[in-house]
């Protein structure tokens, strides 16, 4: 069959089983979305003989899942296609928390929500809170069910309320789609364990070591001291599995299109339960080459927008998030790169700036910060960068490597030392940070704890002390919202919360440290946040008043032009935002005065934002750690 006729097979298939009412809409997208659909599934799956009817049969699965969109989702579906830059608004603010830590569970989620919306939160990522394996499951990262809500957190009837009571109250859930791999209790796994050959294909299995030896040589370890090796051996199977993260973890073997379209299929009906966003977790990692580190392969990006396609066809509301944590230069390919500029992932994190603020205090330099921010790329219209100061994960320095690079030999060793700084059992600074799996304390890896232990909450002896860590996580935070793109808060960081220390999470942190940052919600700092005087609600209090600048003010959204100033300071970041906004932050602890009239008219004055001063664009003052965000005003 040529393309022609495969397509018209295809909108066959989709339109049979749809209600007359919906067929012209329906008709529109897929005219629109099914040529780039086929052409990607073709270039990853045609040589296989039964492609064509593999085509047609996966529309009539979108079928299916047209007609069981909800009407409220419906609804939601046009009212975003009228409204298609809604996600580089400088309303839009995410949050990102556990479940059970910050709730206990769904239903008690509901109970969250006014806060959510006193914070001016209009996104939440709940950590995984699908059913997971029993036993350890990495935080819910190890799926044993696509379909079930872990049982302790609540159940799927749960989950619609949720979304519904979020939707009114104009939040959007996003949600873990962990696409690499399922858990190894997971049904495909289990299948695959009684010698089922249809599922067995689901994964990559070896009979021996001869390729996983070979892939070895070139790909990453993740967690090297927890879980060493890529590959897990069965006994059961008498095979080695594919395993990236855990044991317990199987990768998934995108290379069969049955995998694809079971994925596709989880993906839809999460979206008709009522998600919005998908974190898309892991998604450097699925497509395998030999003698590759077989991260960012382009059959990952024809995975990628393929997904999107089918998406803008069942569910179009829906946004993508890609969760790669990579170095910035990886990542316009996430958004479609040249050949399919926003045709991919909406959404991606920043990861590169988030560990080069880090990096900036550590180093009391804004040349990290800089660098990276100068090569950040200018996104495709309707995307936008997830900046963000913390997460549940460590702070991955490996993705700093070509930025460090640029400044010669030694990149290596900088970011050694700049991960040292944020070891509280070894540097002698602020920072109670802990190290993540380093290899023998040589090779690098990552740092562990909340950011107001790593900005010096925990070690502050003296209210002095206390300010320089306050300032610090408003440095950071201010950047993650100043930048232009969708910023998220760490469940906590708003309240200076801090490293989990406890005796219950011991045997949990001494398998994965990673734990320290996911302690649970402080009732006590939440109750206390607008009484003045408590150290958390001096934090608190200058966070809701960077949220509520940056929502006044349109010059902030991330589709906005944001320019690094050249302005010549070792400490200071200037970002101008459109052309009469002007953001400053020092990285260091001195306080430096800085000339703006290189950049900006001298009659100007410049409004500071936060604090409602002025002053001369030829005099900015900058406290230690300072942020300052000016609006340059004519008098
Ligand atoms: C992601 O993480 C999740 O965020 C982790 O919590 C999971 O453990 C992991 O996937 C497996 O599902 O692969 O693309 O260094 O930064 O594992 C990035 C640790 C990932 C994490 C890394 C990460």
């Amino acid at each position: 069959m040529n393309s022609s006729e495969l397509l018209a097979q295809a909108r066959a298939a989709l339109m049979a089983s749809l209600h007359v009412e919906l067929r012209p809409l329906i008709e529109e997208r897929f005219a629109r979305h099914a040529p780039s659909l086929l052409q990607r599934l073709h270039a990853l799956y045609g040589s296989r003989a039964e492609f064509d009817s593999w085509f047609v049969q996966l529309m009539s699965t979108v079928a299916v899942f047209v007609a069981m969109r909800p009407a409220a989702l419906r609804q939601l579906d046009l009212q975003r296609a009228a409204h298609p830059n809604w996600l580089t608004d400088q309303h839009m603010l995410g949050y990102s928390a556990y479940v059970d830590r910050f709730a206990g569970n769904l239903p008690g989620l509901e109970k969250r929500i006014d806060y959510l919306r006193e914070l001016g939160v209009t996104y939440l990522h709940l950590l995984p809170f699908l059913k997971a394996r029993d036993g350890d499951n990495d935080g819910g990262f190890a799926v044993a069910d696509f379909d079930a809500i872990a049982p302790q957190l609540g159940s799927m009837a749960d989950l619609h309320r949720l979304t519904d009571s979020l939707r009114q109250s104009g939040i959007s859930l996003c949600a873990d789609l962990i696409l690499n791999h399922v858990a190894d209790t997971h049904a495909w796994a289990q299948a695959a364990q009684r010698g089922e050959q249809a599922f067995q294909d689901y994964f990559h299995l070896f009979v021996d070591r001869t390729l996983p030896d070979q892939y070895e040589t070139h790909v990453r370890e993740i967690f090297p001291q927890a879980a060493p090796g890529n590959f897990t051996w069965s006994a059961t199977m008498q095979r080695w599995v594919w395993t990236t993260f855990y044991s317990y973890q199987w990768d998934l073997n995108y290379a069969n299109p049955a995998v694809f379209g079971s994925m596709a299929s989880a993906l839809l009906r999460l979206a008709n339960h009522g998600i919005e966003i998908f974190r898309l977790d892991s998604t450097a990692f699925l497509w395998k080459r030999p003698g590759t580190d077989c991260m960012n392969q382009p059959e990952t990006h024809a995975i990628l927008q393929a997904l999107r396609a089918l998406v803008e066809i069942a569910a179009p509301a829906v946004l993508l998030k890609a969760e790669a944590i990579v170095p910035t230069g990886e990542l316009p390919a996430y958004f479609g790169g040249d050949q399919a500029p926003g045709r991919e992932c909406h959404i991606a994190y920043h990861s590169s700036l988030m560990a080069a603020g880090w990096a900036g205090i550590a180093e009391q330099s804004a040349a990290l910060p800089r660098a990276v921010a100068e090569s950040t790329p200018v996104l495709p219209s309707g995307c936008s960068w997830l900046t963000y100061v913390r997460c549940h994960d460590d702070i991955g320095w490996q993705v700093l490597r070509p930025d460090v690079a640029t400044s010669g030999a030694g990149g290596e060793e900088r970011l050694l030392r700049i991960a040292g700084f944020f070891d509280g059992a070894r540097g002698n600074g602020f920072a109670a940070g802990a190290s993540f799996q380093a290899e023998n304390g040589q090779r690098l890896h990552g740092t562990n704890g909340m950011a107001a232990a790593l900005t010096g909450y925990a070690r502050a002896g003296t209210p002095t002390e206390q300010q320089a860590a306050e300032d610090r996580l408003i440095l950071l935070y201010a950047l993650a919202m100043g930048f232009g793109a969708l910023p998220m808060i760490y469940m906590g960081d708003e309240l200076a919360l801090g490293n989990d220390e406890s005796t219950e999470t011991l045997a949990a942190r001494s398998l994965d440290g990673r734990w320290l940052q996911r302690p649970p919600f402080d009732d006590r700092r939440f109750a206390r946040r607008q009484t003045q005087g408590d150290p958390s609600a001096s934090l608190f209090a200058r966070m809701r008043r960077l949220i509520d600048v940056r929502q006044a003010t349109p010059q902030f959204a991330a589709d906005q032009p944001r320019t690094v100033l050249s302005l010549v300071h070792p400490t200071i970041l200037a970002l101008a935002r459109g052309k009469r906004h002007c953001l400053l932050f020092n990285f260091s602890a001195l306080q430096s005065t800085v000339d703006l009239t290189e950049f900006f008219d001298a009659s100007l004055h410049c409004l500071n934002m936060i604090d409602g001063t002025s002053c001369d664009a030829s005099a900015v003052q900058l406290a230690p750690y300072g942020t300052t965000w000016l609006a340059m005003q004519e008098d």
